[in-house]
């Protein structure tokens, strides 16, 4: 190959990637500017789901719940460890987040992408978002990796 069909070649690599940076670019920027919605399942009548649900609409995401009465196969589904279970479960970006895990931290987890299976706050500690309250404590929201571990993801002060 001479000089000018290289260089030719190059420029043409050079004209393919600004292409598919501007094809693939724009829906990317789109995709960051309107979070993706939040599918959660929870019971009719769980009251402190439906709060973890407006919190998460306050913070600007679009939430669509199904109600129902016996969450356990979802969380099954979604392989929710059984002792880190909580009320509600919910799917986002391919993450499952389960209990009443923050919406920041649901923020700092697609900003970051990490690989993991999601996030879970255990039980229902008073002082979560959804279980406001006298007695709020500290809670933390655990990242669960695909086998089932967990390390610390944050650290809530009341
Ligand atoms: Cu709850």
């Amino acid at each position: 190959m001479d000089n000018r069909a290289a260089a030719f070649q190059t420029a043409c690599m050079r004209r393919f990637v600004i292409l598919l940076v501007c094809t693939l670019g724009a829906p990317l920027a789109a995709a960051a500017a309107e979070p993706p919605t939040v599918e959660v399942w929870k019971s009719p009548t769980c009251g402190c789901c439906t709060v973890w649900v407006r919190h998460l609409e306050a913070a600007g995401f679009q939430v669509q719940v199904t109600n129902l009465v016996d969450v356990a196969p979802v969380k099954q589904r979604f392989a929710v460890p059984p002792e880190l279970a909580s009320c509600h479960t919910a799917r986002v970006a391919g993450y499952v987040v389960e209990g009443h895990v923050p919406a920041a931290d649901i923020v700092r987890l697609l900003r970051e992408q990490p690989r993991i299976r999601g996030l879970v706050v255990p039980g229902m500690p008073v002082g979560s978002p959804g279980m406001e309250g006298a007695g709020a404590r500290p809670y933390e929201v655990l990242a669960v990796d695909d086998a089932g571990a967990t390390t610390v993801f944050a650290t809530h002060e009341p």
